[in-house]
């Protein structure tokens, strides 16, 4: 510390406290890896959205700047400066040393973000190389400065005078590359939480510049005047809507606020997200029962009241009333209960009702004042829980069509061992390449599933169409797991499903077919990392006895770098066509052998994102998706669904 006088017991404590989020700071932010990284960004991001959901803020930018440092500015009324009584430090410098310091210092402020409540700053302070810290309040510019780890190298002083119009609070984090596996920022990973933030909270500006680049950019204004209203249209966008008016329901009790926005649209899918103080929910809660329990309920009078469901029919179900909806819940909870193993449940049981009231309400006079669009609902509604019962019947008949039978073993080449732990499965693109990977695995755990044709596209099919696919019927049986309400993830019978196609756009076109089935059928199989993507080689470099093996131009250009002159003039570089060119002995080296093989972990990082461009990629329009997948050959490679 440079200035001696600031030293004192007190600050003994504060750095014993950042000193425990640099021993351990996974408890704080979960993972050092590239998602721990960004989650810096969002708890500074966090306390100026917090400003401005106290309606303080307007404007938020955020800059990655040109060493991997990022800038977050706001507009809000600036961090408080004066000394806090407890600390005898300014308040700025408490915030970002003091662990669980934050919300209600400035007294009154009503918090109903989410993160770690105030505790973000001094987190991100603890686990970075350098902090800046700039604030614009009563006509001056103050300062202060961290180093390694939030030791204040500059305690609060002012450095400018500005404008007494002029508030907010500008910062600067550089995060310690002796916590992090890695440094660099992802724009798009940024982008995607920006867009979403801008969308959950109404009429708030905020900006993304990456000055990275040389090019003087301006960066991208997210600002979205209709709120979640503009996110159902963004989600529904390349899709078609079966009624024109996005319907938006909101009321408020007890500072608890509720709303929803929904849109169907011709597809057979649900795109569902639900948010509680801008934090996803994945798994639901109160408040998304309360709209699920709702819809099922006003949808089943109207039918019922109008004679459209007659007294004999059953009453349509939660899967019914769901297909081809897509719909935010965005509630904003000054005090939420968040439960469930990773926190992705809301709690509070008076949200339940509250949903229910606001939502059966307002869903009702939709219903009374568009009886057009209430029949295209209602009837979609009806078609839905036909195709469910028809699906069931061809159900069935895929649990008789099981592994004993013949026709099955003629596709799958399965693997000797029976232990799903050990065994893996590789989905390959074509017949010739099943025939090498046949001959080129060890038969013991590796199994093997040629894909004859190109499968189904299920973003355009129901599940009973989808289920008389042969392709696909082969694909339900061979994993074991069953789909749809019998999905069962124990019964999974290969630890890893190897995707396995060639790098080129037919390639691509069937890894997003592929990828888009099991995000909407076998979902939790992705979720829990068992989806993956076999990398094969694009280059053989060989010289002498050696072969290499790189997967991308750059790998390449990488690899000559590293050999001396007198081989690097003797190399011969062969372009590695296909997988079907491979022999089963190449196809092993170079893709298979679990020693050797490079394998991409497919996720679901961003469902909505991932959505979207399966949207866009399974479209019902045939030619931007051709083109999509050309433009895009290398994000359809990499992608992370
Ligand atoms: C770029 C990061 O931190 N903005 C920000 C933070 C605070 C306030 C305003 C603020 C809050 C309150 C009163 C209050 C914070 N203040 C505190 C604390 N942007 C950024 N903008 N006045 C200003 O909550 O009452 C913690 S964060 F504790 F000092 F009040």
């Amino acid at each position: 510390m440079n200035n001696n006088e600031h030293y004192d017991a007190s600050d003994i404590q504060v750095l014993e406290g950042l000193e425990a989020v640099r021993k351990r700071p996974g408890m704080y932010i979960g993972t050092t890896d590239i998602k721990g990284l960004h989650h810096l960004v969002w708890e500074i991001v966090d306390n100026s959205i917090d400003e401005a959901l106290a309606g303080y803020c307007n404007n938020i930018e955020v800059i990655i700047n040109k060493d991997n440092s990022i800038t977050v500015k706001d507009d809000g009324r600036g961090i408080p400066v004066e000394i806090h009584p407890k600390t005898k430090m300014s308040t700025v410098e408490t915030v970002y040393t003091v662990l669980h310091a934050g919300g209600k210092f400035g007294g009154g402020g009503y918090k109903v973000s989410g993160g770690l409540h105030g505790v973000g700053a001094s987190v991100v302070n603890a686990l970075s190389s350098w902090v800046e810290v700039k604030v614009y309040k009563n006509s001056e510019v103050y300062f202060i400065r961290f180093e390694n780890g939030g030791h204040t190298v500059q305690p609060l002083h002012i450095i400018d005078k500005c404008s007494p119009d002029r508030t907010g609070t500008t910062v600067t984090f550089k995060p310690d590359s002796k916590i992090f596996d890695s440094e660099i920022f992802d724009y798009d990973t940024l982008k995607i939480r920006i867009r979403e933030l801008a969308f959950l909270n109404r009429g708030l500006s905020i900006t993304l510049r990456d000055d990275r680049d040389d090019e003087d950019t301006t960066g991208e204004k997210f600002l979205y005047d209709g709120g979640i209203s503009e996110y159902v249209r963004f989600i529904n966008n390349g899709k078609t809507p079966l009624h024109e008016d996005i319907i938006h329901l909101s009321g408020e009790e007890e500072g608890v606020l509720f709303e929803v926005a929904m849109q169907y649209n011709t597809s057979y899918n649900e795109n569902i997200y639900s948010f509680v103080n801008n934090i996803n929910t994945h798994d639901g809660g109160t408040h998304e029962e309360g709209v699920r329990r709702a819809l099922t309920r006003v949808i089943n009078n109207y039918a019922r009241k109008n004679n459209i469901l007659k007294e004999k029919d059953d009453s349509l179900t939660g899967d019914d009333v769901k297909e081809g909806l897509t719909m935010i819940i965005s509630c904003k909870h000054p005090n939420p209960q968040f439960e469930g193993q990773t926190k992705g449940r809301l709690g509070n049981s008076e949200v339940r009702k509250l949903a229910d009231n606001v939502f059966s309400q307002g869903f009702e006079r939709f219903l009374l004042e568009n009886p057009e669009d209430a029949k295209i609902i209602v009837n979609k509604a009806i078609l839905a829980c036909r195709a469910r019962n028809a699906a069931r019947k061809a159900r069935e008949i895929t649990r008789k069509s099981d592994l004993s039978t013949s026709n099955f073993f003629g596709k799958l080449s399965d693997c000797k061992s029976k232990d799903p732990k050990v065994s893996e499965i590789f989905i390959v693109e074509g017949d010739s390449a099943g025939g090498s990977a046949k001959k080129g695995r060890d038969a013991m755990t590796q199994a093997i599933l040629p894909l004859r044709g190109k499968i189904l596209n299920v973003e355009k099919a129901r599940l009973d169409r989808a289920l008389s696919n042969e392709e696909i019927r082969t694909i339900i049986t061979a994993f074991g797991t069953g789909i749809g309400e019998e999905f069962d993830l124990s019964k999974l019978r290969y630890d890893k499903i190897i995707i396995m196609t060639d790098a080129d756009v037919d390639g691509a076109h069937i890894r997003v077919l592929l990828l888009t089935l099991f995000y909407r059928f076998f979902r939790p199989i992705v979720e829990a990392g068992h989806v993956y993507a076999a990398q094969p080689p694009l280059f053989r470099i060989m010289h002498g006895k050696t072969r290499k093996y790189v997967l991308s131009d750059k790998e390449k250009e990488l690899y000559l770098q590293s050999l001396p002159e007198n081989i690097k003039s003797r190399v011969e570089i062969a372009r590695m066509k296909g997988l079907g060119e491979m022999d089963a002995e190449e196809l092993n080296e170079t893709t298979m052998d679990i020693d050797k093989r490079v394998l991409k972990k497919i996720t679901v990082d961003d469902c909505v994102t991932a959505d979207a461009i399966f949207a866009k990629l399974m479209g019902d329009e045939v030619e931007p998706r051709r083109k999509f997948i050309e433009d895009n050959a290398r994000l359809v490679q990499n992608l992370d669904i």
